[in-house]
This record gives C-alpha cells, sequence and structure tokens, in this order.
C-alpha cells in the first residue's frame, strides 16, 4: 500500500493542560508506533513532581506482613526483572468531551499512551515479606505530597496513595525502574513507580516509597472521593466504587476533529482500540455517521494489556460538505461500547464512540 500522504511525522512534544502541576497530553493525532516514545507519552500528575534521588530512594515495605523491611534501589534492581508491555490511560482521557462539562483536566484524546516498563514484580518483594492470612488489599503510595480542595478538601497535606486487590497485586503488578528501555523520567515517576497492567493510569502510582498491606479495603482519597463511580450492580442503591480496568474503547487519532480533508481522494483513518481485561477483536468505522459501518483493518496483533493500531481507506466524498466519522470495537466476548456517556460514570471512563467531524474541501489546484 502506498504511504498515506496524510502521514504525520512524530511528535516529542506534549501538549500542556495544566503547567504546575503538570499535566500533558499527547497530540493523539501522532499516533505513529505501537510504543509511544517516552517524550510524547502523556502526564498526569496531581502534585508537583518530586525530586528525588536514586541513592536515597528507599522502598517501605510493612502492614500485613510477617518481616516488614525496607529495600534500596540497588536491592531493587538486583532482583530477577521482567519488561512487558502495557497501554495506560487515565480515566479521565476524553472529557472534554462531555456535556456538560465535568470538572478535572481538559483531556482531549491524548491522556493515553503504551510503553515497555522494566521492572521486579510486586509478587517477589510481597513473598520476600511473607503475607498474613489477614491480608486483602496493598496500598501503593508516592513520595509527592500536597493539599487539594477539589473535589472536596483533603485532611491537610496527603500523599498520592491507591490500592490494588491481593489477586492483582500478585499478579502481573510491577515496580518499574525502566520505561521503554531507559531509567524512568522525573515526571513519570523516577526511580520507581507501580505498573497495573490493564488498569487506569491512576493505579500505577508514581515515585512509590511505600507498600503498605492491609485487612481492610483501602479509603484514601483518590479511592473514594477521587477516582471513583457510582457502581448500581444487583438492584441495590448506587455504590462508590474505585476505578480499575480500562474499558473497551476505540479512538480514532486521524483525522482529527474538525481537519480539512480533500474531496475525492483516498484518506487513510487510523487509530487504536484498547481494554484493560479483554482482548479487542473487532473495530468498525462509520465515515457516515453511524449509518454504515466497515471492518478496519488491524495493525498489530492481540497482545494482553496492549492497544492494537488500525487503519482503514476511505474514499471521501467527491463534493464538499461536512461529514463525521465513528469508531466502535468489539472484544472476543462480543461486548461492544455504550451508545452514550453513563452519568454514574462522572468524568470518568469515557467510551462512548466520540464522532470526529470533518470538513471535505476542494483540492488545491
Ligand atoms: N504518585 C503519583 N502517582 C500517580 C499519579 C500522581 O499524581 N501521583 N497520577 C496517576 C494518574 S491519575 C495517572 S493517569 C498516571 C499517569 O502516569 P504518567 O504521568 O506516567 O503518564 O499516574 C498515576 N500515578
Ligand atoms: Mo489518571
Amino acid at each position: 500500500m502506498p504511504p498515506s500522504p496524510h502521514e504525520p511525522g512524530p511528535a516529542p512534544y506534549l501538549i500542556t493542560r495544566e503547567q504546575s502541576p503538570p499535566n500533558l497530553e499527547f497530540p493523539f493525532c501522532h499516533l505513529g508506533p505501537r510504543v509511544t516514545p517516552t517524550a510524547s507519552f502523556y502526564v498526569r500528575s496531581h502534585f508537583p513532581t518530586p525530586r528525588l534521588s536514586a541513592g536515597g530512594w528507599g522502598l517501605t515495605v510493612g502492614g500485613a506482613v510477617a518481616r516488614p523491611f525496607r529495600l534500596d534501589l540497588a536491592e531493587l534492581r538486583s532482583l530477577p526483572a521482567r519488561t512487558l508491555t502495557a497501554t495506560m490511560e487515565c480515566a479521565g482521557n476524553g472529557r472534554v468531551f462531555l456535556t456538560p462539562r465535568r470538572r478535572g483536566v481538559a483531556w482531549e484524546l491524548g491522556a493515553v499512551g503504551t510503553a515497555e516498563w522494566t521492572g521486579v514484580p510486586l509478587s517477589k518483594v510481597l513473598e520476600r515479606a511473607g503475607l498474613l492470612d489477614s491480608a486483602r488489599e496493598v496500598v501503593l503510595e508516592g513520595a509527592d505530597r500536597g493539599v487539594l480542595t477539589d473535589p472536596l478538601p483533603t485532611p491537610g497535606e496527603i500523599a498520592y496513595a491507591r490500592s490494588v486487590p491481593l489477586d492483582r497485586a500478585l499478579g502481573d503488578v510491577l515496580l518499574a525502574y525502566g520505561m521503554n528501555g531507559e531509567a524512568l523520567t522525573p515526571n513519570h515517576g523516577f526511580p520507581v513507580r507501580a505498573v497495573v497492567p490493564g488498569w487506569y493510569g491512576m493505579a500505577s502510582v508514581k515515585w512509590l516509597t511505600s507498600v503498605q498491606v492491609t485487612a481492610e479495603p483501602f479509603q484514601g482519597y483518590f479511592q473514594t472521593v477521587d477516582y471513583a463511580y457510582w457502581d448500581t450492580r444487583d438492584g441495590l442503591p448506587p455504590q462508590l466504587r474505585p476505578l480499575g480496568a480500562m474499558q473497551l474503547k476505540a479512538a480514532v487519532a486521524r483525522p482529527a476533529p474538525h481537519e480539512e480533508v480533500p474531496c475525492g481522494t483516498v484518506y487513510e483513518v487510523a487509530g487504536a482500540a484498547w481494554a484493560g481485561e479483554a482482548a479487542v477483536e473487532r473495530v468498525e468505522v462509520s465515515v457516515d455517521g453511524g449509518r454504515t459501518w466497515a471492518d478496519a483493518r488491524f495493525l498489530d496483533p492481540p497482545t494482553p494489556h496492549v492497544w492494537r493500531r488500525w487503519r482503514l481507506l476511505w474514499h471521501t466524498p467527491t463534493c464538499p460538505g461536512r461529514h463525521t466519522l465513528v469508531a466502535r470495537a468489539t472484544d472476543a466476548r462480543g461486548r461492544t461500547q455504550p451508545a452514550s456517556h453513563d452519568p454514574a460514570r462522572g468524568g470518568y471512563m469515557i467510551t462512548h464512540p466520540l464522532p470526529v467531524e470533518v470538513e471535505v474541501r476542494e483540492r488545491p489546484r
């Protein structure tokens, strides 16, 4: 196939959504290789980046364990390492497309990326500590701290912390010190962060300094007040539950919203699709606002926890006019995306198909 004339070059830059703390977005229309270069990997931080040194760093492991201990970076690096590829999406990605507008960072499509993470399985560290029978969750805490007023005031200064259930903690959760073959950068959690493959980014705690095993479900700020949604399972009244696995979603990278597209040409529509704990099996694209659909072609095989890039050749209309493109994904269990945003999700888990409006124009002569 001839290279698409619409293929943009690499994007070693980020869009500033907030200067301080740094909240920086990947310009999603520059989607290129399956693994996102670190320089264009989005940054989502609630507090200013703590400047930690490799030599001064230590990890405290305690709580419901037989042998609490402390680990320095040299010791962590001496343990058997694993490298895994995982897509990470902020749970608020796509928020700017919601009406009415929701609180939080105004992300468009690019609070998502894929990286190769290298580190030590959390399970190895927990094994060394020896779990007590009462162990139920693992609380991961970062070195970054501060005071917040939104959505509720914090009880003074707090650190960023999230928990993972024990079965996940004993699974593929990584204590990562490497990203795309290099040391983590300060904004991505240097020297060590957690990576919880398949979960929204909030679980992957950066600047990790403490691992505490608990017997009770953790009810911290970023677990309840923030990064939670109203669940209405089992006919019970709505209950707040912490966000977890990424939900099935297909996103269009090219054309970008409101892009001008030439008439009477072949335009290669491009995007990616992902789901936290399911496999993306199919992506369909509509170039007529959802009336008719065609199957996109995958560039990547299904790989657990990693997005699949897809393409579709679009023979653009011969006459100028406005057109709406939509993509939707189906997983291996036959489930697809919700038709509209469920208000019980608030400003999170924005996974309904987002229409992309474009302007088809006469070709310049
Ligand atoms: N310590 C700490 N860890 C954190 C955060 C944070 O603010 N502090 N933000 C979380 C959120 S909401 C996301 S989406 C991811 C983003 O990781 P990144 O900045 O490397 O893209 O980090 C998570 N881990
Ligand atoms: Mo996030």
